[in-house]
């Protein structure tokens, strides 16, 4: 079972956060995400985003997943992409997955001297990914942790942008366009990461 983010909140011991730079007023939409602590490659849902590389030709981590996963169809769609930039995204299908469609998208390699720029370059990643799923009717959409593993993103920084870029979008008049967003944890200190940073970003009210 996946768990909403609503229903975390009444075993949360985390106290609300005084008021930050973070948006404060998106727990309306909090049911709309969920959690899920394992593969991404095994959700059958609408669409599942990849963090794939400027090439989109396949790469370790969960790039490698997906494609192993769906087969080689799937290269051969992302073959006909011509690449794609960090920070945006581009959809094909999910062929033998049981997610339909699969958001490439390309998160940035973390430079803690550029940390502006990489944040920026993550939030449009998540952001854009959201936009493909809308295009594509795409009404249920499962991200993995973009950048947090060979990319080097701290986790802990890139789950509170992630948090707050996908509360930005579904403010921004988006809550109509999904059922269902899930942040997808491929591991249980990942998971019990963003259980205790997201009542910080989503404060109960
Ligand atoms: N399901 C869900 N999450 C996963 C899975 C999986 N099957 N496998 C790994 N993760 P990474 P990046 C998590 O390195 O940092 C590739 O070679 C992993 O634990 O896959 O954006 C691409 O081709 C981590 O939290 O992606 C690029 O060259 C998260 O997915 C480069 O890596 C992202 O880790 C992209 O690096």
């Amino acid at each position: 079972a996946i768990p909403t983010l609503a229903s975390l909140y009444a075993s949360s011991t985390i106290a609300a956060p005084s008021p930050s730079t973070l948006a404060s007023s998106i727990y309306p939409f909090a049911h709309l995400l969920s959690l899920h602590c394992g593969d991404i490659t095994s959700l059958s849902i609408d669409a599942i985003v990849n963090a794939a590389n400027n090439s989109l030709l396949g790469g370790g981590g969960v790039d490698g997943a997906i494609h192993r996963a769906a087969g080689p169809d799937l290269l051969k769609e992302c073959r006909t992409l011509n690449g794609c930039d960090t920070g945006s995204a581009k959809t094909t299908k999910g062929y033998n997955l049981p997610a339909k469609h699969v958001i490439h998208t390309v998160g940035p390699v973390y430079k803690s001297s550029k940390h502006e720029e990489s944040e920026k370059l993550l939030r449009s990643a998540y952001r854009n990914s959201l936009e493909e799923a809308k295009r594509v009717g795409a009404r249920s959409v499962a991200f993995p942790s973009i950048s947090t593993g060979v990319y080097g993103y701290p986790f802990d920084k890139a789950a509170t942008a992630a948090l707050d870029e996908i509360g930005c979008w579904l403010e921004n008049g988006n809550s109509k366009n999904v059922e269902r967003i899930i942040l997808c944890c491929f591991s249980q200190k990942d998971y019990d990461k963003y259980t205790e940073l997201a009542p910080t970003v989503f404060p109960p009210q």
